[in-house]
């Protein structure tokens, strides 16, 4: 990779700047990184690991007071470490980020209520560099956005603001993120990426300074509206594929199949398969939200993403059925809703982690709320949404429990576990339980999802 790297870097003097320079020593460039979320923070720290002089800018004050206590709950434990020792030095006063080498955007890309793309933190972002940039830059965006996106809104933003041209004054390439928010196997520093230059030498620059500062496969794509496409396309299918297993959950559920084990039995054959699970939904700041970038996209060119949009429709349904299955178990148990008290166990969208957008939990929340159940809520990474302090105070004060998130804690409960609290009803939002261990004698009632 070193090789490749130092290839490409004596390729980007000669290109780029005078002959002379070519065998010479890289001087560690000043890299800036904008937006210090979970997604700029590794990148900061990673090159200023790789020697570059890096500084970390954000519009919000209180993460980087929080980055220059060396404090950010955003990362992996190995990022952790890093981010103790790191040389990196963090601001929210863009008078610290001017004539910077490289600057990386990395900033959210989410939707407006009504589920249309918002480029507003971005464009702002784009603004912001434009202000401080001097001829010569590289800028780099890894925040996820629709094809096309870069050359017709970006660019063009920070041509104005700065005004220098692209390919002429300043180069421009596009990689998007793949930060992968609590995988202990993949992150920043190793995961595969794509990338795509405006032209040959803004390229060049850009997969120097890649191979430079991570160890990851860099696949050069022929240009950015690809590379654009690439990670709309494979969160997009990773809800279109949970979309299926939803679907065919509800099925089972009729047929008294159970989609757990058909699932495992699917994902026996070597190829051709993927598996994912069936759950009260699909939450998190990607998976539900890029393929309404996609959507949008296709309708400006006149075209109707059927799939994408009955996906989304079964993945939004999916917080409901749950609680529709909720009242039922209730019903056939033989207790009085309005009698209940649900613990909702689980608010952030995902295992072990503690962001809460767009999660599932808080639409069954606002649902059991409408029936006036009476609810109280524990998550052991969001205490902020907890109405209670430990799972064991959760279940002490409910006869009904629903799973929302199959954090590590919940994934251990036994059926003595429920009757010790006086449960009388679990719902499995994520098959996390062992379904095997619920005998009908076992005291508690068990309701998984399509088993
Ligand atoms: N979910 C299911 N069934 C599944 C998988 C996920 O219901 O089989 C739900 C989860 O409970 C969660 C939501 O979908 O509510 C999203 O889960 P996720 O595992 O996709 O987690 P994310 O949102 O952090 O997705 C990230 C994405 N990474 C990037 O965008 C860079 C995605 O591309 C990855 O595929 C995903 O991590 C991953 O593989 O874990």
């Amino acid at each position: 990779m070193k090789t490749n790297a130092l290839h490409n870097q004596a390729l980007y003097h000669h290109l780029l700047r005078d002959e002379s320079r070519t065998n010479e020593l890289t001087l560690k460039e000043h890299v800036v990184v904008v937006g210090t979320g979970y997604v700029g923070v590794p990148l900061c720290l990673y090159a200023a690991a790789a020697d570059y002089q890096v500084i970390g800018f954000d519009i919000s004050a209180e993460k980087i007071v929080a980055l220059q206590n060396r404090v950010c709950s955003d990362l992996a434990l190995v990022e952790q470490r890093l981010l103790g020792m790191s040389t990196a030095r963090f601001t929210d006063d863009p008078q610290y980020i001017k004539g910077a080498d490289i600057y990386l955007i990395c900033v959210p890309t989410p939707v407006t209520e009504n589920m249309e793309p918002d480029l507003g933190p971005l464009l702002a972002a784009a603004k912001t560099v434009a202000t401080v940039m001097e001829p010569g830059s590289l800028i780099i965006v890894e925040s996820t956005v629709n094809p096309s996106v870069s050359e017709t809104q970006v660019i063009p933003k920070i041509e104005e603001y700065s005004g220098l041209k692209v390919g002429t004054d300043f180069h421009f390439a596009y990689c998007p993120e793949r930060v992968n928010p609590g995988d202990a196997t993949y992150n920043t520093y190793n995961i595969a990426r794509v990338l795509a230059g405006y032209d040959q030498p803004s390229l060049f620059r850009a997969l120097y300074f890649y191979e430079d500062v991570l160890n990851a496969p860099i696949a050069v794509m022929e240009n950015i509206k690809e590379a654009e496409a690439v990670k709309m396309v494979e969160n997009a299918f990773r809800d279109v594929n949970i979309a299926f297993v939803n679907e065919l959950a509800m099925a089972f559920d009729l047929e008294g199949i159970d989609i757990k084990h058909v699932i495992e039995g699917a994902a026996s054959k070597p190829f051709a398969f993927m598996a994912h699970y069936p759950g009260c939904g699909v939450g998190g700041h990607c998976i539900p939200v890029d393929p309404y970038y996609l959507i949008e996209y296709g309708k400006q060119h006149g075209f109707d993403h059927q799939v994408l949009r009955s996906a989304r429709s079964v993945n939004e349904s999916m917080p409901h059925y749950m609680v529709k299955k909720l009242v039922q178990a209730v019903a056939d148990a033989d207790l009085k809703l309005d009698e209940c008290t649900v613990a909702l166990l689980g608010i952030s969208y995902k295992r072990d982690v503690g962001d809460k957008r767009e999660s599932p939990a808080l639409v069954m929340l606002d649902d059991l709320k409408a029936r006036q159940i009476h609810i109280e809520t524990y998550d052991p990474y969001v205490p902020k949404e907890s109405t209670v302090a430990d799972l064991s105070a959760a279940l002490t004060a409910a006869n009904v429990v629903l799973i929302a998130t199959n954090h590590s804690e919940f994934c251990e409960l036994l059926p003595e576990d429920f009757v010790r609290f006086g449960v009388q009803v679990v719902v499995d939002g994520r098959n996390c339980l062992d379904k095997t261990l619920f005998t009908p004698d076992c005291g508690v009632r068990y309701v998984g999802i399509g088993r």
